[in-house]
């Protein structure tokens, strides 16, 4: 018996996968495609065990796919554009091609070794001209089509670096490298029309379109999209106030809240209002005003968290219903990119207004009684209220319910003539411009003739150049000697290249459909990209459940439009994985952040490895570069080999949620590879001295037979339900079984190993196909087919128990058909999911209802 190798074993056969080309696709119309993706890595210089769990993932579904007979796409490419490697160059001269691509050859390196079932023929970098090109098509035909388009709009400037930051280059208000407060400034930018798309983006949550997504993020989408009923109304000056040329009509606002509008107390409009910057025009102290909000911040966020705060103008406006006079303030809290930038304030039901109305010493009267409450005695009490209730102090309005009072204001006011009642939406329309060189070029011409023209398509790609200064901050396209200076494609006039460059984001919005077909001279082939899309299983981390879903969403309906694909939504289903976290380490004397390789723990205490030296144990974090938890995967597969590590990344926890990395863990998994290793080298040849496709009469119902067939089954369903660490618990199981049945034929025994080797397949693949040659099987196990279970085999012999703790469905249970109540309980009881919602408590009572449920009342 030879000791099992990795070393060697993992080598050969990810060599002979290249050789036989075993995962390389093509669209096959005879076969049910399947297309499994994960979120393509940003190649930020390493790839760390977070990283092999989510691919793993991937991988057993790619397999398991493949060997159910799909024709299975499952590609890899690098999201490779982005800031990290512009800081890098401005922080050691590197370039930022040559850093990116330099990282990608060491993490494509690391990703081989893993061994994952991955079609690498179709690998791209989205930093490739290759692959951009097709981007600045695409977007050439949006504008053409009315879905890109310019328009003024803020930016955060750093008037030191003398460039525009994005949001999160601004903390607390300053710029990221300069420290100084950053200004809002006005630049014309480019923006693609999601909002065209906001009713359907919305739509397809609801009508079974995303039936395979995870309700938490169509929540997350749907309120990100957010469409609100509200009303816009117009409250006009009242008399005697001296209004501004061109204001004459009064200010209009926009609520969601028309029921409250008795209790408006004062109206406010944003520092970025055209009504503001006309008032400032003559007065001093309000442009003074206007400046210091400008230099808080554009985010949401910054402006959310801000001190609220206001300036009182000379302005005030009549109350439509009862004509009392309402003070206009600029107030910071007042967004410009909203509504319509201008708001009544109703400080006795919104937290905001509660807060501005103290601080300004502005009247809070109330007007929805809540709930059972009295209208004679009631009163605020310290905050707002923000709940149900009745409209009260609201003459036509009193006596309605929230609901009803807003029909019947809205209904008012148009009647009135002041406004109507409108459907808006929070999202607004992507801005994709930036002024950073490691993006996408965006393929448009300044000419002072003739504006903004497009660049030709047979003039694509626009290219970046490759020398670029990054000594001084800025945008290094802008001053570039040569790169922006061209003819006008127009008039041949002088004109200007565009130096912004697209947001990352455009570039992982349609790569799913550049997987799927790679023409040379278009973005995808439709009639390919048809047959592959929707992708079918999506995974990734939940950090980007909105924004890059949603643009994606996006992307795919404005491709559709243009003639490219067919499909609406990209993604048919969608798992969200857990992270792996681990222990941080930091030196106790000087602070550092030590790497776990770095640091030996022994009975709780740790101490350095070089020299010994006291460790402090930190909080078990999400592995991060920052913190230097990461675990490398290389360490591991020299140690252990790829296997056990992605065995012990299935394993331990169920998918969707967190691992934390362990030595033990990974080492038993490096046990159990060896006990089946060790089970199979027994029995070499095996498969050649039976014929499985003849029945064994004298095999049949064997308690090892059995042991298979449930096998089979159970892992069959637990992989199409992404129970991934409950298949593995079967296959210890199974694994306990055939080693106790020395006695079992041959026929028996052959059908047991051969049905294991193609179980742990998609989970330690390396393994597997070492135990099928040697067991004598044809072929790669790569290619063979998925084991299918005979019911005849199962019948009967094991049911399945739902699991309930105080009356909710807690876990699962299998347990033999003739199982006593005792038993049943007893696997209830130490089931790891049910385990996890009754530890600590005291179990009451344990009510097994034969056939059906086990009850259990714990507290
Ligand atoms: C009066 C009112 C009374 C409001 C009340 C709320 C509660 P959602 O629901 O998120 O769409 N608002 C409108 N435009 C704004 C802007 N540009 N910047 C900041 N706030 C703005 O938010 C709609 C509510 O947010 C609107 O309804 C308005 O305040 C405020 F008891 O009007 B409300
Ligand atoms: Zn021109």
């Amino acid at each position: 018996m030879s000791r099992y190798n990795p070393k060697e074993v993992e080598p050969k056969w990810q060599k002979r996968w290249t050789d036989a080309r075993s995962f390389e696709t093509g669209a096959d119309k005879k076969k049910p495609k399947y297309y499994v993706l994960e979120m393509f890595p940003y190649p930020s210089g390493r790839i760390h065990i977070g990283h092999v769990r989510n691919y793993a993932m991937g991988d057993v579904i790619a397999r398991y796919k493949k060997a159910c007979g799909y024709n299975v796409l499952h590609p890899m490419g690098w999201d490779a554009f982005g800031m990290p490697a512009e800081n890098a160059a401005m922080q050691t001269g590197s370039h930022p091609a040559k850093w990116t691509y330099g990282n990608i050859d060491i993490m494509r390196g690391q990703l081989k070794q893993m061994g994952l079932a991955i079609d690498w023929a179709r690998e791209f970098a989205t930093c490739d001209p290759s692959y951009y090109v097709h981007q600045q098509r695409l977007f050439l035909e949006f504008w053409e089509a009315g879905l890109a388009y310019r328009k003024e709009s803020l930016v955060n400037w750093d008037p030191v670096d003398q460039t525009v930051l994005a949001n999160e280059q601004v903390i607390d208000g300053k710029g990221w490298r300069s420290g100084a407060p950053v200004e809002r400034r006005k630049l014309s930018q480019w923006f693609l029309k999601i909002t065209d798309y906001a009713e359907d983006l919305l739509a397809a949550l609801d009508d079974g379109r995303l039936s395979g997504w995870p309700d938490n993020v169509k929540l997350m989408q749907k309120n990100w999209i957010g469409k609100s009923k509200g009303l816009r109304m117009r409250f006009p000056f009242g008399d005697g106030t001296k209004t501004p040329a061109g204001f004459e009509d009064g200010v209009e606002i926009f609520t969601t809240r028309p029921d409250t509008l008795f209790g408006a107390s004062f109206i406010a409009i944003s520092p970025d209002h055209p009504l503001t910057a006309k008032l400032a025009e003559t007065d001093k102290d309000l442009a003074a005003f206007v400046a210091e909000c400008a230099s808080a911040g554009t985010s949401e966020e910054a402006i959310e968290k801000a001190e609220k705060r206001g300036y009182k103008t000379s302005l005030e406006t009549g109350h439509p219903f009862d004509g009392r006079k309402l003070p206009v303030y600029v107030a910071n809290f007042v967004l410009m990119g909203y509504g319509t930038g201008a708001i009544f304030g109703c400080p006795a039901h919104d937290q905001r207004d509660y807060d501005f109305a103290t601080k300004y010493g502005l009247a809070i009267p109330p007007v929805v009684l809540p709930e059972g409450a009295d209208a004679a005695t009631w009163t605020l009490e310290g905050e707002p209220y923000v709940g149900p209730g009745e409209i009260f102090n609201s003459d036509f309005l009193d006596g309605l319910s929230v609901s009803d009072a807003i029909a019947a204001a809205i209904k008012k006011i148009e009647e009135m003539g002041l406004g109507e009642g409108v459907t808006q939406y929070r999202l607004r329309d992507w801005g994709v411009s930036r002024q950073r060189y490691w993006g996408c070029p965006i393929p448009a011409i300044h000419c002072e003739k003739c504006g903004i023209v497009p660049v030709p398509q047979k003039d694509l790609p626009v290219e970046l150049p490759e020398e670029a200064d990054f000594s001084v901050p800025g945008n290094p396209l802008d001053r570039h000697p040569t790169w922006k200076h061209v003819d006008c494609p127009a008039c041949g006039g002088k004109g200007r290249r565009e130096t912004d460059t697209f947001d990352t984001f455009i570039d992982s919005s349609w790569y799913f459909a550049r997987f799927a077909s790679q023409p040379e001279d278009k973005p995808v082939d439709k009639e390919v990209a048809d047959y592959w899309l929707p992708v079918d299983q999506y995974i990734g981390g939940i950090e980007h459940a909105i924004l890059h879903l949603l643009y994606a969403r996006f992307f795919t309906r404005a491709m559709k439009k243009v003639g490219h694909l067919s499909v609406d939504e990209p993604f048919a289903n969608l798992f969200t994985q857990g992270m792996v976290v681990h222990a941080t380490f930091k030196d106790a004397e000087s602070g550092e952040w030590l790497l776990p390789e770095d640091v030996i723990v022994e009975k709780g205490a740790a101490k350095r490895a070089d020299n010994g030296k006291p460790v402090k144990i930190g909080a078990i974090e999400k592995m991060s570069k920052s913190k230097k938890n990461v675990v490398s995967p290389e360490g591991i597969a020299q140690t252990y080999g790829a296997d056990a590590a992605r065995w012990f990344m299935l394993s331990d926890s169920p998918p969707e949620r967190d691992v934390e990395w362990t030595d033990s863990g990974v080492e038993g998994a490096w046990k159990l590879i060896n006990r089946i290793w060790d089970a199979v080298s027994a029995e070499p040849g095996v498969l050649k001295k039976v014929d499985l496709q003849k029945p064994d009469a004298g095999a049949d119902n064997s308690e090892l037979r059995q042991a298979t067939h449930s096998a089979i089954a159970g892992v069959t369903d637990d992989i199409d339900h992404f129970r991934f660490n409950k298949a593995i618990a079967r296959i210890y199981e199974f694994l306990n079984t055939l080693k106790k049945a020395g006695g079992a034929s041959d026929w028996a025994r052959a059908e047991a190993l051969s049905a294991l080797s193609r179980l742990i397949a998609p989970f330690i693949p390396h393994l597997a196909e070492e135990c099928w040659e040697t067991l004598g099987g044809e072929g790669l196990i790569c290619d063979a087919p998925w084991p299918k279970a005979d019911p005849a085999l199962l019948a009967k012999d094991e049911i399945v128990l739902g699991v309930q703790v105080n009356g909710k469905r807690r876990g699962e249970i299998t347990v033999p058909a003739e199982a006593d109540n005792k038993a049943v309980e007893e696997a209830a009881l130490s089931d790891a999911d049910v385990k996890r919602h009754i530890d600590g408590k005291t179990i009451r009572k344990v009510v097994v209802v034969p056939g059906r449920i086990v009850n259990i009342v714990a507290n």
